[in-house]
């Protein structure tokens, strides 16, 4: 397992990943801040969106607490033409491509489908089914392949594709069938798989005999497992396997071993299926404590910390503004874009659900 950062926040780089430390030792003081800024964001962001659905502002909350590290090391090391698939737990991907955190919390409300622009920010649209986010991604790098975006030696030509999944994923068939793809045409492409030891109430050991690192070889993509609440190392390893998809290497996966430290959902109960002993074990390594560790060691002083908390309370107090002001989705939304024509099933319902309402009189609709 590559890790460059310890829990205690001491940095190193074993002889055999020289190759992934030199990617750090590219990185300045401001690029560490930064990690820092976003994986905070991200955590408050995430508690902020929980308590908004405990009050009734959101239909659904998916945590990611915990996930910070292999989220925002990742997400930064995705280059400027490179394209991301994310599932429907990578807020902090996100965070990194500039997505308007409102855009998500609408679409937990119910309110759009996403609603930012893939073409503009590169970061395409939440998957709730899993493993089709990891097809699309696999016909892209196809796509980009066949454009002759690969290995041109032109940075601003060559692209590459990123996909995010979980470990319950893995045992979806359309992950082995994008790697059989990737592989046989050579893709651009890095498998990222955030193992956070849990597809609901599943256990990862009920879903593999093999470390899921491993699961792509037998296709002809190799991988490697990183420490997932190490920053660093979720940068370096992502950065240099981008660049050499990037340069024409083909497909790679990268496996984070990390841990979901919140429910699957606001809709789940953890303490149903799992110990409070292996939550609080997981407590001990969180990814945000081991940056700041480190950082401290490097003289950054409190004042920085004290900032960052300063500038994520007025954050969640704006999306908590903006939130309670959405008001109520138009009822025949839920109608819109099931089929990409009309169909006569769904124009019956629309028209018995419009009866419906009406029989209550004025605005005072079931809703
Ligand atoms: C095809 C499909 N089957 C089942 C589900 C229901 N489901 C939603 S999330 C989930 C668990 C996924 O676990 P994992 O891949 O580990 O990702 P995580 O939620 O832990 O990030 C399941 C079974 C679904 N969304 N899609
Ligand atoms: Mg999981």
């Amino acid at each position: 397992m590559v890790q460059l950062l310890s829990p205690e926040g001491d940095y190193g780089v074993p002889a055999q990943y020289a190759e992934y430390g030199k990617y750090v030792d590219a990185l300045t003081e401001a690029d560490f801040l930064q990690f820092y800024k976003e994986m905070s964001r991200m955590r408050r962001f995430d508690n902020e969106a929980t308590a908004l659905q405990r009050q009734g502002q959101l239909g659904l909350w998916v945590p990611a607490v915990g996930q910070e590290a292999a989220q925002i090391g990742s997400g930064h090391a995705v280059g400027k033409n490179d394209h991301i698939f994310p599932s429907y737990r990578e807020h902090g991907v996100a965070i990194t491509h500039n997505i308007d955190l409102m855009s998500i919390l609408k679409m937990l409300r119910g309110v759009n489908h996403g609603g930012w622009n893939p073409n503009e920010t590169r970061f395409h649209l939440y998957a709730i089914v899993l493993g089709t986010q990891v097809i699309h991604a696999t016909g892209y790098a196809m796509g980009v392949n066949f454009d002759g975006k690969v290995a041109t030696g032109n940075p601003e030509i060559d692209e590459a594709v990123i996909t995010y999944f979980g470990d319950g994923a893995t045992a979806e068939g359309e992950i082995s069938e994008s790697f059989l793809f990737a592989a046989i045409n050579n893709n651009p492409q890095v498998f990222f798989c955030q193992n956070n030891q849990w597809a609901i109430s599943s256990a990862v050991g009920t879903q593999t005999r093999v470390p899921l690192f491993e699961r792509g070889a037998g296709f002809g993509v190799p991988g490697i497992r990183i420490d997932g609440n190490d920053v660093l190392a979720s940068y370096a390893v992502t950065k240099k396997h981008m660049d050499d998809a990037r340069n024409g290497a083909g497909p790679f996966m990268i496996e984070a071993l990390t841990y979901r430290i919140g429910a699957h959902t606001t809709s789940d109960d953890p303490t149903k299926y799992r110990s409070q002993d292996e939550v609080d074990y997981w407590k001990q390594r969180d990814p945000i404590v081991r940056l700041e560790k480190f950082l401290r060691r490097q003289g950054i002083q409190d004042s920085f910390f004290e900032q960052c908390d300063v500038e994520n309370e007025a954050m969640a107090e704006s999306i908590r503004q903006q939130t309670f002001a959405l008001g109520a989705p138009p009822i025949e939304n839920m109608f819109q874009h099931v089929y990409s024509e009309a169909h006569p099933l769904i124009e019956e319902q629309s028209a018995w659900l419009k009866g419906y309402e009406a029989s209550f009189g004025d605005n005072e609709g079931g809703h």
